[in-house]
């Protein structure tokens, strides 16, 4: 297992739309090991590969506070089962320090395929149904920062940008 480097705003990679997995090899789950790596040492509850520069369309999710229900999304596809919106505040492991309220739809059928390759269904609220859409935008190169202002949103990459500089002269 690895712990793989996490792409930040506002890196161009991040706009890259991920490709359908043909196949769920050894490998790829191998890849999926590695996001769980990362995403559990941030912490965060959820990573799209996208996140990772690796672009196929995978994303890790655990919502639990004992990093113990690990949620595994190849091919995800959702629908909107509730037309309400409500806001929640979100955050990105690519958008580090920085917390805004988005609206999305609150209950979602989501389909995808498992770790061992095998499809599912279920129906996400609340929390997970925040983060599944959320992760879902990253395979799509959406940003939560996407619904922002343009003001707040090139306020995020001002500051992002600024700190990614300091970050190159100390390397
Ligand atoms: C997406 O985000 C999400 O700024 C997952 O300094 C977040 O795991 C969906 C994180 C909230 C719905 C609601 C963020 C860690 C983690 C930071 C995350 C940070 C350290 C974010
Ligand atoms: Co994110």
């Amino acid at each position: 297992m690895a712990k793989l480097t996490i792409l930040e705003y506002p890196d161009p990679r991040l706009r890259t739309i991920a490709e359908p997995v043909a196949e769920v090899t050894d490998e790829l789950r191998n890849q999926i090991d590695d996001m769980f790596e990362t995403m559990y040492a941030a912490p965060g509850i959820g990573l799209a590969a996208t996140q990772v520069n690796i672009h196929k369309r995978v994303v890790t999710i655990d919502i639990s506070e004992e990093q113990n229900e690990p949620l595994v999304l190849i091919n995800p596809e959702f629908e909107v089962l509730d037309d309400e919106q409500e806001k929640y505040q979100e955050g990105c492991l690519s958008v580090p320090g920085f917390y805004e309220d988005v609206s999305r739809p609150q209950k979602i059928r989501l389909k995808a395929l498992d770790y061992n390759g095998e499809a599912y269904e279920m129906v996400a609220e609340g929390l997970l149904a925040v983060c599944i859409q959320h992760e879902l935008d990253h395979l799509n190169g959406k940003l939560f920062v996407d619904y922002l202002s343009m003001l707040k949103r090139n306020r995020i990459k001002g500051k992002l940008e600024k700190a990614h500089k300091l970050q190159e002269k100390r390397a």
